[in-house]
């Protein structure tokens, strides 16, 4: 990550996306994390995925909580909404805002730290009401920001950079995404931008609670040998299942691979996922076999990746609660004071 501001003006022929846009539009300010920090890649990520499905930013809202990954909102987007919330609190934050505008595109990004312990609450009520969001788990297996004490995330028997071992056992929060209800479900890992970025699309395009957990190792505290959040570790752990090799609107897509191996998804609003299986037993629909898929392999210290589970047909709280279409802050007197005749009405109903 560079630590030098870059001027405002860019070469004339950097590529444009369908509304005009350059990557220079989805930046923000340049980060002030440690070199190398898996982090800044997942910014990177979050940069492209916009990119590339030409998101205009002001229809974005980023959420987060408190923490070096809670941080990051800052240096992505810069011109979308955003607000940095209380340690674990974001998505309570998120569910509000959503409630009230349902017509942005919600991004929640948080830690281990936020999600699993201090939030670990939070997260599982927005999960589990099916709030409409790209919740990202920047997942270091550390408090990162307070210099490096075991998270919640953090394997039992692993070791910390001075040596202590965990004795605690580890919460997934993939597992538990599952368990609750999620209809969109992934882990990545964040020195994989080609797995990332797709996953990152596809989970923004899905109408319904997406989760994401990418493993992203903080280079200062937990990237030795005995963590299971290193780099070296993730690399020769990884079980990728699949790989999403397209994510579109509505057009039509070709693909040229064999038979069997691909997989199209049909998401509830017509947009389409590709994926490429690469574990041709792995059924991206089978709740209750992603469970025990992940637990086989968690016993064996793989780390398993890759779109995880969809539900082709998924509901939002918008959807269960029988919400107006409209944001809140575009209904008028009308709408908002119906009158004598319909209060009367709603009294006796509740009678
Ligand atoms: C209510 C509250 N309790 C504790 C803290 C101290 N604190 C700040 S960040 C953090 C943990 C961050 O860990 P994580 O969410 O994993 O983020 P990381 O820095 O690892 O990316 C803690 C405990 C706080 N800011 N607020
Ligand atoms: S302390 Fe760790 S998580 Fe925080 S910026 Fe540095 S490398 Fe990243
Ligand atoms: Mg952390």
């Amino acid at each position: 990550m560079t630590y030098v501001t870059k001027p405002k003006f860019h070469h004339p022929e950097l590529p444009k996306n369908e509304l005009g846009y350059t990557h220079r539009d989805y930046e923000g300010s340049v980060s002030t994390l440690c070199a190398g920090c898996g982090h800044d890649s997942i910014s990177a990520s979050i940069i492209e995925a916009c990119f590339e499905l030409s998101i205009a930013p002001h229809r974005v809202a980023k959420l987060s909580g408190i923490g070096c990954s809670s941080k990051t909102p800052t240096y992505f987007l810069g011109n979308s909404h955003g607000f940095n919330s209380v340690h674990g609190r974001m998505p309570s934050v998120l569910t509000g805002a959503n409630l009230a505008n349902r017509d942005l595109i919600y991004l929640g990004v948080s830690g281990d730290g936020d999600s699993a312990s201090i939030g670990f609450g939070q997260f599982a009520h927005a999960i589990r009401r099916g709030v409409n969001m790209a919740y990202i788990v920047e997942n270091n297996g550390v408090y990162g920001l307070t210099k490096g004490q075991f998270s919640a995330t953090a394997d039992r028997g692993s070791k910390s950079k001075r040596g202590i071992i965990n004795n605690d056992s580890a919460i997934d929060l993939v597992g538990i995404a599952l368990q609750l209800g999620a209809t969109f479900i992934a882990r990545s890992f964040s020195g994989d931008k080609k797995q990332l970025t797709p996953l990152i699309k596809a989970a923004i395009e899905h109408e319904g609670a997406a989760f994401i957990d990418v493993i992203s190792p903080c280079v200062a505290f937990n990237n030795h040998a005995g963590s299971t959040k290193s780099f070296d570790y993730v690399r020769e752990h990884n079980e990728a299942v699949n790989r999403l090799d397209f994510i579109t609107g509505r057009a039509p897509i070709k693909v040229d691979y064999a038979p069997g191996s691909v997989e199209t998804v049909e998401q509830h609003d017509g947009s389409t996922i590709t994926l490429r299986k690469l574990d041709s037993d792995y059924d991206v629909h089978d709740r209750l076999a992603a469970m025990s898929f992940l637990q086989h392999h968690a016993a064996k210290g793989q780390i398993v990746t890759g779109l995880l589970y969809v539900a082709a047909e998924a509901e939002d709280l918008h959807g269960r609660l029988n919400t107006v279409e409209a944001p809140l802050n575009a209904l008028g007197e009308k709408e908002l004071c119906p009158g004598s005749t319909v209060l009367d009405k709603i009294n006796a109903s509740l009678r």
